[in-house]
This record gives C-alpha cells, sequence and structure tokens, in this order.
C-alpha cells in the first residue's frame, strides 16, 4: 500500500493534491490539523492529509482504528491534533455501523455492487472526515477570540462593562459569523468586527426629529436622573435650532423648587409654562396650546418602588392625549435597580429610553442589558450638567464606544 502526507490549507485543496498527486483512485486515509510556522506572525493552522493508494476494503475496522491510532501523533503534538476527540468517536461510531451494514450487504452482492458501495462509503467517510473537522474549525476559532489576542481582550472588556453574559455570547457569535475563513491578524482587527456586531444589535430611535404632527413628550423616570434639565436641553434644540414652537407642562407640583426650576428654563427659552395638578389638566392645557409644535410634560420623579406616583403618571398617559413617554435612567444605576426601573414605569408603553449623566458612569453595560432586554431604543444622551449644550442624539456608533472605547485606543 502506497501512504503518502501532504499539508494543505484546506479540505477542497486536500482533495485536490491528492487527486493530482496519487490519482483520481487514491483515498484520503486521515486528516488532522498542525499548526506549521507563518513568517513573523507565529503559526497558522494546517490540515495534514494522509493519502493511500490501496483501498482498505477487506479490513475496514482496521482502516478506521488507524485514523485514531495509527495516525496518533506524539504526545508534543497533542495541541495540534485536537480533532475534537468526541466528534471523531462519534462519527467513527457512525461509520463502524455503516461499514458493519456494508459488509453484510456485501457478502450478498456482485462484485460491481461491491465496489459502488466501497465507493459510496469513503465518499461518506470524507464528508463525515470533513464535517468534523468544519466543526474543530469554528470551535478553534472561538475559543481562540475568547481567550486569545485582542478580540479576547475586548469580550473580557465586554464583560468588565456589565453586559450579561447571554448578550456576549450572541455579540461574539455574531462577530465570527462576520469574521467568517478570515482569521484576525495584524490588518483584521477583532474591534471593528465585533463593534459591528455592537452596531447591528442596538436599537436607536429618533423620537424629536420634526415631524408635521404635533408632538408631546412626557418624561419620566427616578428621582434626580436629569428630567428637567433633560427636557431644557431637549428644548432648546427644538427651539434654537429647529426654530420649532414649543411649551412645557408639568405634573411635578409636590415640591416648589421643581416649579421654579423649569420656570427658569421656560423664562430662557421664551416658552410657556402650564402647572398641572390633573390629567384632566394636562388635557386642557394641551388644547391651549395646539398651536405648538412639541410639548413637553415635566414629572415628578419617584422611586420606582413608590407605585401610586406611577399610577398617577400613567393616568396622565391614559387621559386621552397621544403622548410619546420616554424613561430617563442614570448610566451609573446599577442592573438590578434599572431591570426594577423598567418594570415598573413600563406599565405606560415607552417610546425610548433617555441615558443620563453618562459624563459619571463608568460602565456602560447594565444600560446596555436595558436597551436589549426591555427592547427599548435609546434616544438621546445627556453628557454633562451644562443646559443646552450637553445632550447628544443616540447613535450605534456612539453605543459601540461607549462598551469598546475605541475612540480612546
Ligand atoms: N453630571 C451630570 N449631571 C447631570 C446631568 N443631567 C442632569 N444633571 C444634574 O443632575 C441634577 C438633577 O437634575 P434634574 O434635572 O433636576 O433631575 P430631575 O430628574 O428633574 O430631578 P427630580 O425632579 O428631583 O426628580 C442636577 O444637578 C443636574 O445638573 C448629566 O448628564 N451629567
Ligand atoms: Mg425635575
Amino acid at each position: 500500500m502506497q501512504t503518502r502526507k501532504f499539508v494543505v490549507g484546506n479540505v477542497s485543496q486536500a482533495i485536490q493534491v491528492v487527486k493530482k498527486e496519487m490519482g483520481a483512485d487514491a483515498i484520503i486515509l486521515s486528516m488532522r490539523t498542525v499548526r506549521q510556522p507563518n513568517g513573523p506572525f507565529g503559526t497558522r493552522q494546517m490540515l495534514e492529509v494522509t493519502a493511500s493508494l490501496d483501498r482498505p476494503v477487506a479490513k475496514p475496522e482496521k482502516t478506521l482504528r488507524a485514523v485514531v491510532d495509527d495516525n496518533a501523533p506524539p504526545a508534543d503534538e497533542a495541541r495540534e491534533v485536537e480533532l475534537s476527540l468526541a466528534d471523531v468517536m462519534r462519527e467513527m461510531g457512525v461509520l463502524r455501523r455503516r461499514l458493519e451494514i456494508m459488509e453484510e450487504t456485501l457478502a450478498e452482492s456482485s462484485l460491481e455492487q461491491k465496489l459502488s458501495q466501497v465507493a459510496s462509503n469513503i465518499d461518506d467517510l470524507q464528508l463525515s472526515m470533513r464535517e468534523v473537522l468544519m466543526a474543530q474549525d469554528r470551535r478553534e476559532q472561538s475559543d481562540e477570540m475568547l481567550y486569545n489576542g485582542d478580540l479576547g481582550r475586548l469580550v473580557h472588556e465586554l464583560r468588565l462593562s456589565g453586559i450579561g453574559d447571554d448578550l456576549v455570547r450572541d455579540l461574539l457569535k455574531d462577530t465570527m459569523q462576520r469574521l467568517g475563513k478570515r482569521s484576525l491578524s495584524p490588518d483584521i482587527y477583532g474591534v471593528d468586527y465585533l463593534a459591528q456586531s455592537v452596531m447591528d444589535h442596538v436599537r436607536i430611535a429618533s423620537p424629536f426629529a420634526p415631524d408635521n404632527e404635533q408632538q408631546i413628550h412626557m418624561i419620566v423616570g427616578p428621582t434626580g436622573v436629569g428630567k428637567t434639565t433633560t427636557i431644557a436641553k431637549l428644548a432648546a434644540q427644538q427651539v434654537f435650532g429647529l426654530e420649532r414652537s414649543a411649551a412645557f407642562l408639568t405634573v411635578d407640583t409636590f415640591r416648589v423648587g421643581a416649579i421654579d426650576q423649569l420656570r427658569t428654563y421656560a423664562r430662557i427659552l421664551d416658552v410657556p409654562l402650564e402647572v398641572c395638578l390633573s390629567d384632566v389638566e394636562v388635557v386642557e392645557a394641551v388644547r391651549r396650546h395646539a398651536d405648538k409644535d412639541v410639548l413637553f410634560i415635566d414629572t415628578a420623579g419617584s422611586s420606582q418602588k413608590d407605585a401610586a406616583m406611577i399610577g398617577e403618571l400613567a393616568k396622565v398617559y391614559r387621559a386621552g392625549v397621544p403622548m410619546n413617554v420616554h424613561l430617563i435612567v442614570s448610566a451609573a444605576t446599577d442592573g438590578q435597580n434599572l431591570r426594577d426601573i423598567a418594570d415598573r414605569y413600563g406599565v405606560m408603553p415607552l417610546s425610548s429610553l433617555i441615558v443620563s449623566k453618562l459624563d459619571e458612569a463608568t460602565h456602560f453595560g447594565s444600560v446596555y442589558n436595558l436597551m436589549h432586554n426591555a427592547r427599548l431604543p435609546y434616544s438621546c444622551f445627556t453628557v454633562g450638567q451644562n443646559v443646552p449644550d450637553d445632550i447628544e442624539d443616540a447613535t450605534p456608533e456612539r453605543v459601540a464606544d461607549l462598551l469598546l472605547s475605541i475612540a480612546a485606543k
């Protein structure tokens, strides 16, 4: 039996080379992954193929064992040969069963039938080996990404930022699909692919973009997150930036200071302010300002545990005036609290998520989880105390940067 070994890049090359060098009758006895030196960049994964010109028909069991035993590598090559033992053994089991069936049938077949069955069995063997190798390829690439180099470090960063493990896994899966057969190298940066995956997963809404209808926006959220200052920032964009007419309504009548704060902004922006003591008064105020392009309704901050207060806001929402409700949360809030907040305020349909105080937050993962799990699109981010400047439209690029600190690299 003439046996030769070839080192090639992939399975289809293997078949071509074996056919060219040994003819169409050659069969592939085994394949295994090996690492070969690759210039200054370390090693690369190749395929070592052992092919033979003698078909091992008579002793199929021996041939199968040969794949596992006779070609077993020396111990120091064990890492390279990790042909996923479990996969190989499973495939071997399937093939062994096929060969047993074949042996039984062969006894009753003509020579022609025997040959065609042997050929088809060898095709099966090659297909099976190809599947095993492809599975191995995928697994090695994923392990490499998880634990090594550029992408491994980024995945670590995603986890540190507080993104849930399942979401990290989704992002990684998506990144690997994007990478396809490409390997990471000095020219192919994992961060580019991972950032693209993040951007594709981000939900964004633009509820403050002008349209032909009057827009009514009610801003809700916990105490002190920046509801009133964000309304002032948004209104300034509408009035100064877009030359649209606006009015303020407030249902935050619990504290005198709260009304004064909004009144100051109303004066600076030269927009009317309506103080509403009930949902009925909100409806009346909206009617009075039917000529305005955009109305902003400020609300009292409340602990998410204050169901009565949130119930009052839900009454305003249901009062019969179509409005968008935006939930604002501080980027510094921890994950459990954010889930709680979204659950409690979720008694009203929420149009978007505004994230405040990005300038004070060190991790963005929790608000990424919230966007994803509550299916709430980001509309804008606030980044400081300055009114009206410290506000940005949310964009996928910005989210990717917040998670992966791309700009800083
Ligand atoms: N660092 C930083 N501070 C902010 C930001 N947005 C608002 N603030 C500050 O947070 C504090 C509370 O802001 P408000 O707008 O009064 O918050 P609120 O949600 O209306 O508060 P209540 O009405 O009391 O619930 C103020 O000192 C703001 O200047 C931001 O993006 N970054
Ligand atoms: Mg306020």
